[in-house]
C-alpha cells in the first residue's frame, strides 16, 4: 500500500514507518521536525542518540534497500502545500500521529496550552478537509488515547472501544441509543483528543471519510526489529518530567540510581503497550479499513493495565532502586480501576507482547548504556496542573550517588 505517515520522526512514526516499509509498503513521511524544537526549547535531548531525518532515511535505503521519502511540511499551518501532496501522492492510506502529544507540556505555560490546541486541532482539521477538497480517498488511521474515557467515569466497568448504548427516558418509553463514550479529558493534551474525535465523527457523517481512531495506552520500549539494525536507526527515549512516559522514565531512574519518581499513592492504573505492538497494530489497522464509513471505528490499542505503583515495586526489585513517593503535580485521581476492552484488535490478530522481565532487561541495557547522556536536572516533573501546586524539587534535590 502506498501509505503516508504523519508525524513520522517521533517516538511511535519512526518504527511505525521503518515496520511498514519492511513489510513491502510504501511510505512517505510528513513531518515539521516540532518534536526536535521542543527538545531545544527545553533543553533536553532523547537519551538515544537520534540522528537527523536525512540520515535515517539513508541509513534505512543501506541496510534494507528500501526508500522511504520525507518532506518537511507542517500540517497545521501549510495547508495548501499538504492538500498539493495528497493530490501528488495519492496514498491509499494515512496514519496521523502528527501532534503535539505530551500532557505536562500542555499544562506547561499558557503559551504551551495554545500552542498544543492550536497545533493538533488545527493539523487534524486541515487534514480532514484536504481529504474531502481533494477527493482523495484514503483511509485515515490517527493516533487517539485512552485518555479520552477519562480514569474513574464508570467505576469497575469495563471501557467499551468508543462507543456506549445508553437508554433515553422519552415520554413513551425508554429508547436506546449508541453515542461516543463520553470524553473526560485530564489535561489540555487529552482535551484535544477529543476534539479531535468529534471532528471525525462529522467528516465521516458529512463527507463518508474512512476513518479509523486507535485510542492507544502509554507505549513503552525503545526498539524494534527494524530500529535495531542499525544505531544509527535507533529510536527515540524520552525520559524527562515532560515527555517521559511513566515505566520508561522508571527504568532510567534505576539504570542512574536515582529514585523512581512516583506520583502521589501510585494508586493511578493506565493502559499499557509495547512498542512492537504499536506498529503491528497500526498495520492491522490499515490493512484491515472499516466497513461502515458512516462513522468512525474506534479500536482500543492497548494490551493491559498495570498501576503505577507495582510498575515501580516491579522495577524497583529487578534493578535495585529506591522508590519516592513524591508530590503528583497533576490533577488526577489517586487511585482508580481500570478495565478496558480490546477485542477488535485481538480478534484481528493482535498477539499481545506484555510486561516481562525480559522486556524490561532491553530498557534497563538502553538506559544503562546511554547513562551519560542523562541530565538529571531534566528528571523530575515541574509542570503543574494548577498554579501553586507543590513539586517534587524540595524532595529531591539532588541525584543521589551513582549505586
Ligand atoms: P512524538 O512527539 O514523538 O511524535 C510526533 C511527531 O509529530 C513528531 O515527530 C513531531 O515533529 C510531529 N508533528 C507534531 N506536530 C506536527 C505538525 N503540525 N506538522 C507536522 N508534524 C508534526 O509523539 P509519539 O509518542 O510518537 O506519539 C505519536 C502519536 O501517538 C501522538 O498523536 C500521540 O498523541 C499518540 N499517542 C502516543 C502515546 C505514547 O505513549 N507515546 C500513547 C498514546 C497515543
Ligand atoms: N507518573 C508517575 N511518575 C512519573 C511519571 C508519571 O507517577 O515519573 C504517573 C502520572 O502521574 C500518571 C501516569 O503515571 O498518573 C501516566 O503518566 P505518563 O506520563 O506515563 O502518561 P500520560 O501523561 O498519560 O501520557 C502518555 C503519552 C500520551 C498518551 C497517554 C496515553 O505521553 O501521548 O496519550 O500516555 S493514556 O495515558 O492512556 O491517556
Amino acid at each position: 500500500m502506498r501509505v503516508l505517515v504523519l508525524g513520522g520522526d517521533g517516538f511511535c512514526g519512526w518504527p511505525t514507518s521503518l515496520y511498514l516499509s519492511d513489510r513491502g509498503h510504501d511510505i512517505t513521511i510528513l513531518d515539521n521536525l516540532s518534536r526536535r524544537k521542543i527538545d531545544v526549547e527545553l533543553e533536553v535531548e532523547s537519551l538515544t542518540p537520534i540522528r537527523p531525518m536525512s540520515e535515517r532515511v539513508r541509513v534505512w535505503r543501506e541496510v534494507s534497500g528500501r526508500e522511504i521519502g520525507f518532506i518537511n511540511v507542517d500540517l497545521a499551518t501549510e495547508y495548501d502545500r499538504l492538500a498539493a501532496l495528497l493530490e501528488e501522492i495519492r496514498p491509499d492510506a494515512i496514519v496521523h500521529f502528527a501532534e503535539q502529544r505530551a500532557a505536562p507540556y500542555s499544562m506547561r505555560t499558557t503559551h504551551t496550552k495554545r500552542y498544543t490546541v492550536d497545533n493538533n486541532v488545527r493539523a487534524t482539521h486541515n487534514l480532514l478537509t484536504a481529504l474531502v477538497a481533494t477527493g482523495v480517498d484514503a483511509e485515515l488511521v490517527h493516533l487517539g488515547t485512552m485518555g479520552v474515557y477519562g480514569y474513574g467515569w464508570s467505576g469497575s466497568a469495563p471501557i467499551p472501544e468508543g462507543y456506549l448504548t445508553v437508554k433515553v427516558p422519552t415520554p413513551d418509553g425508554e429508547i436506546e441509543r449508541e453515542i461516543l463514550h463520553p470524553a473526560n479529558p485530564g489535561s489540555v493534551y487529552h482535551m484535544t483528543k477529543t476534539l479531535d474525535q468529534l471532528m471525525f465523527a462529522f467528516y465521516s457523517k458529512n463527507d463518508g471519510l474512512r476513518i479509523t481512531d486507535l485510542h492507544q495506552g502509554i507505549v513503552w520500549g525503545t526498539q524494534t526489529n527494524q530500529t535495531i539494525r542499525d544505531e544509527r536507526l535507533i529510536n527515540r527515549f524520552d525520559y524527562d518530567g515532560d515527555y517521559g512516559t511513566v515505566l520508561n522514565r522508571f527504568l532510567m531512574q534505576a539504570a542512574i540510581g536515582h529514585p523512581l519518581t512516583v506520583h502521589g499513592t501510585g494508586g493511578q492504573t493506565r493502559a499499557f503497550i509495547h512498542i512492537r505492538d504499536t506498529v503491528r497494530c497500526i498495520e492491522i489497522a490499515i490493512t484491515n479499513p472499516p466497513e461502515d464509513a458512516s462513522k468512525p471505528r474506534v479500536l482500543n490499542q492497548m494490551t493491559e493495565s498495570h498501576r503505577v505503583m507495582d510498575l515501580a515495586k516491579m522495577v524497583a526489585d529487578v534493578m535495585g532502586a529506591d522508590i519516592a513517593y513524591l508530590p503528583n503535580p497533576r490533577r488526577e485521581a489517586d487511585e482508580n480501576d481500570l478495565v478496558v476492552r480490546n477485542d477488535q484488535f485481538l480478534a484481528l490478530g493482535l498477539r499481545p507482547t506484555t510486561l516481562s522481565e525480559g522486556l524490561l532487561e532491553e530498557g534497563k541495557a538502553i538506559a544503562a548504556h546511554y547513562r551519560g547522556r542523562v541530565d538529571p536536572t531534566k528528571i523530575i516533573c515541574r509542570s503543574v496542573w494548577r498554579a501553586g501546586m507543590e513539586t517534587a524539587d524540595d524532595l529531591l534535590t539532588e541525584l543521589p550517588p551513582e549505586r
